[in-house]
């Protein structure tokens, strides 16, 4: 496994990268940049792929999650791939009942009640998703220079699917649960935390270059709420892969008045969404983070003009922080025009180019 690694260090190699570089606040020959869902239903190839596999069984197929991974990097020269997979895929591997259903998203079949049912989620190690570390080695070698990211769910949203059930606007069982019981939230936050920390464990191992941490709904809580029922377990997760060697993104949606609190938690990289401007996120989260993010998904709908001034105000915002990785608020949206993002990305290399001695 260490060989991997060593050959990904090498200069030039996928740790040296603009990305893992930014991520690091060191140096760039220019911004990066990928996109959240970049692999996915706004490219014809990957609905191709798609047509008659099922989204679970998509992501326990090596050759499938390889080649629909490569799609965007070919297609954009995106600076780094995303691994395609979904934050379920550890919960179903944990022996959680459910499945992905087309044009909803996770449906948990016996939603988490009682403490019995959080005892009845196993820990999860290497033997349990061999088709994600047979993946990554495939990836990582294919990918030579450019770097992959690994990821996985944070404990918040993904107890939100397991308590709600399914996708939820509210996430009002989550908070019920949080508030009313707050022994069995911790029991079931703290065994998610290990699942995703084994789960980041086994990409790392199968030589990723970077992590990301999504709490795509942490935006739901106070601030309060978050520090006291959620930040524990996001920090437990962060902390238990401070040695691994790979920088550490923690990303969320709405996250405004959290973004202090998540800066806590200990990752290199902080995700911004659109509606707050980098440099005003920068001051919330500090001198010792870079930022990541934070073009609104739907202004990919817009003219290219309007991207345009947007993707500039953009890099020029995010000049206030020690550094940038370029990136959509959220996930790009099924119905984009992939010529948006191939022009994004050459766009964002061309303003952002730096002399070569900087
Ligand atoms: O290219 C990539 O970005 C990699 C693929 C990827 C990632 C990073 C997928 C494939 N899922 C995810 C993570 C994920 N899954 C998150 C965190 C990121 C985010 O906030 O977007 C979340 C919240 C989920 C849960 C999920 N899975 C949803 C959202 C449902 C809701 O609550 O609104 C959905 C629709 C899915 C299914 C899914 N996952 C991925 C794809 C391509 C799809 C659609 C599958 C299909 O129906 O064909």
């Amino acid at each position: 496994t260490g060989t991997a690694r060593d050959d990904a260090t090498r200069p030039g190699g996928p740790a040296d990268s603009p990305f893992v570089r930014a991520c690091r606040r060191r140096p760039v020959p220019h911004t990066p940049v990928w996109f959240m869902r970049q692999a996915g239903r706004s490219l014809p190839e990957y609905r191709e792929i798609r047509a008659n596999v099922a989204m679970l069984e998509s992501c326990r197929r090596p050759d499938l999650v390889t080649e629909i991974t490569l799609q965007p990097v070919r297609r954009h020269g995106v600076d780094a791939a995303i691994l395609f997979s979904d934050i379920v895929v550890p919960v179903a591997a944990a022996g959680v009942d459910l499945d992905i259903v087309p044009g909803t998203g996770p449906v948990v079949a016996e939603p988490v009640r009682t403490a019995a049912d959080v005892q009845r989620i196993r820990p999860i190690g290497r033997d349990d998703v061999p088709y994600v570390d047979e993946a990554v080695r495939m990836l990582v070698r294919e990918l030579g220079d450019t770097p992959l990211i690994g990821f996985a769910g944070a404990p918040f949203t993904l107890a939100s699917y397991l308590i709600e059930g399914g996708p939820s606007r509210t996430h009002a069982k989550t908070k019920a649960l949080m508030y009313g019981e707050p022994e069995l939230w911790h029991a079931l936050a703290g065994r998610l935390a290990e699942m995703a920390l084994a789960f980041l464990r086994v990409q790392i191992e199968a030589g990723v270059s970077a992590v990301q941490l999504f709490d795509s709904w942490a935006g739901a809580l106070s601030e309060a709420d978050y520090r006291r029922f959620v930040l524990p377990h996001s920090a437990a997760v962060l902390a238990g892969l401070a040695d691994a060697g790979v920088p550490r993104i923690h990303f969320g949606v709405g996250t405004a008045e959290l973004l202090g609190a998540m800066s806590e938690a200990g990752a290199e990289v902080v995700g911004v969404d659109w509606r707050t401007p980098l440099d005003v996120a920068t001051r919330r989260i500090g001198p010792e983070q870079a930022v990541q993010g934070n073009l609104d998904p739907c202004l990919l709908l817009a003219p290219w003009p309007v991207v345009e001034a947007e993707v500039r105000r953009i890099l020029d915002e995010g000049r206030a922080a020690p550094g940038h990785v370029f990136n959509l608020g959220h996930g790009v949206l099924p119905e984009t025009d992939p010529e948006m993002l191939t022009r994004v990305v050459a766009l964002v290399h061309e303003l952002s180019a730096r002399p070569a001695d900087r």
